[in-house]
């Protein structure tokens, strides 16, 4: 990182106060309001490196890399050079109508270059959910384009994650947003998800990793295969709690796909970009799939930019004779978003980065991290790349969930948040993602702290009547 870097502008002339009243009529994505009533928003200033500040000066380790997309850190001069050089240059253009730039072309190259070879041509966005909506406009006029318009059907799985529009909610499986607004879409189904964790029973991963995949097939067959267009999927499930599939998993769902001819999409907005230890989550588990939305670590966050990948199979389709994709958004291929992003992969290659999670901080953050299952509330403790989780349980030996499920979860990450931590909580499971530039001592940090606000959240569920431990 440059020395610049570490010059930061002043902080905000208001008081926390000020800025939580200023902010308290406004409605924020994913946000309890009531709780935001009472205890008002915490207000994030500036930020270097792995460590966030609040308009107080109070530090935080950002165990989620912002919303699991900072994989460079924060405060690298470089992007912010790229930015204000392409602001001045052309601030914007478009791609619509036969134009483009050369800020969207220089990436469209270095895309196909890091990613797997089948992928040679990308489609840009704004964000990972337009990316999703761009998913499932090509995948149904790939198969129209081919004279198969009744291979319309997408199925996504449980408690998976694609976006927040439209398409991306019903893409995804989560019911809370299913409820509000009338979602799934129609031609959009759910099979389960590979989560031995919570719903494995008795099985071994290995064997519920195919349990979990042969429901993709059993879809398949009830729906009737010719109805079928694509499988959508996250390689891990992010926000759905860090899901890590069983080894078994993903070599049986590439051979249902393959078997029937139906398109893959590997949901990479997480996984891409160097959290897996690999560039993308497809190389971690070696699969084939036809289209890869991307976003967040692409420009590691510093601009909004999205995309998908198309794979040859498609695009030999879509960019065939009479083939106009009536679709595209006025920030497709925004310049200045695109020139950050270009800076970006340049810091991914230059600096090793993701070798290094592969062969450094990725299995340092194992060793360490797994240290926390003799926790007596951590049920299981698991990661790849810089990626993990945590279950929070009441029985370790049984994998015994907590009842009312979503409370203790909650208190630990508020307990993090006191104690100088960013760690997300999923109903129980607690996740991280922090960014690829952390070092040794920073994941000992982060270890520790995490130690010890699993210890204050022990203390608050032994103290509660309702919640009895058995470790
Ligand atoms: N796909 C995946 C796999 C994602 O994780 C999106 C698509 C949508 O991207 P945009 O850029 O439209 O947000 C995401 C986004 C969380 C959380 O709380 C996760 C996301 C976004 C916001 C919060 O875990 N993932």
């Amino acid at each position: 990182m440059s020395e610049r870097g570490a010059t930061t502008p002043p902080l905000p002339q208001r008081t926390l106060a000020e800025w939580q009243q200023l902010d308290r009529a406004h409605l924020h994505p994913f946000t309890d309001h009531g709780a935001i009533q009472k205890k008002g928003t915490r207000v994030i200033a500036r930020a270097e490196g792995v460590y966030l500040y609040d308009v107080e000066g109070r530090q935080l380790l950002d165990g989620m890399a912002g919303l699991w997309c900072v994989n460079l850190g924060y405060g690298r001069i470089e992007l912010a050079d790229a930015a204000y050089s392409q602001m001045r240059t052309l601030p914007y253009y478009n791609s619509f109508f036969q134009c483009t730039h050369p800020p969207a072309i220089e990436l469209a190259q270095a895309l196909v270059a890091v990613t797997p070879p089948q992928f040679n041509h990308v489609f840009f966005t704004g964000s990972g959910s337009e990316a999703n909506d761009t998913v499932l406009r090509a995948v149904r006029h790939y198969w129209t384009s081919l004279g198969q318009p009744e291979r319309s059907i997408i199925i996504g799985r449980h408690n998976g994650y694609h976006g927040s529009t439209v398409a991306g909610a019903s893409l995804g499986g989560m019911a809370p947003m299913h409820a509000q607004g009338g979602l799934p879409i129609p031609g959009i189904v759910h099979i389960r998800q590979p989560y031995w964790y919570g719903e494995g029973g008795d099985l071994s991963p290995e064997e519920f990793g195919l349990v979990a995949a042969q429901a993709l097939e059993d879809k398949i067959l009830e729906l009737g295969p010719e109805r079928v267009a694509a499988f959508i999927a996250e390689p891990i499930q992010g926000a759905g709690g860090v899901v890590i599939p069983p080894a078994t998993y993903w070599p049986a769902i590439q051979r249902i796909v393959d078997r029937y001819g139906i398109l893959l999409v590997a949901d990479e907005v997480i996984c891409g970009f160097g959290r897996t230890g690999e560039w993308f989550g497809s190389d971690y588990y070696r699969i084939r799939p036809d289209l890869m939305p991307i976003a967040k670590g692409l420009s590691s966050g510093y601009q909004p930019i999205g995309g998908v990948m198309i794979a040859d199979r498609v695009a030999d389709v879509l960019l065939g004779p009479g083939g106009e994709f009536n679709h595209g958004f006025t920030y497709s291929g925004h310049p200045v978003a695109c020139a950050v992003a270009s800076a970006a992969l340049r810091i991914y290659r230059e600096e090793k980065l993701i070798e290094r999670v592969k062969t450094d901080v990725g299995p340092y953050l194992k060793q360490r991290w797994s240290e926390l299952a003799s926790h007596p509330l951590v049920g299981e403790a698991r990661s790849v790349g810089l990626i993990g989780a945590l279950e929070l349980v009441r029985d370790k030996s049984r994998r015994t969930l907590f009842t009312p499920g979503g409370e203790v979860g909650t208190w630990c990450r508020d307990l993090c948040v006191e104690n100088g931590l960013v760690m997300r909580a999923v109903r129980d499971t607690m996740i991280i993602s922090p960014p690829l530039i952390i070092t040794r001592g920073q994941i000992d940090e982060l270890v520790e702290k995490a130690r010890r606000c699993l210890d204050l959240t022990l203390a608050k569920v032994q103290a509660d009547a309702r919640f009895r431990i058995r470790s």
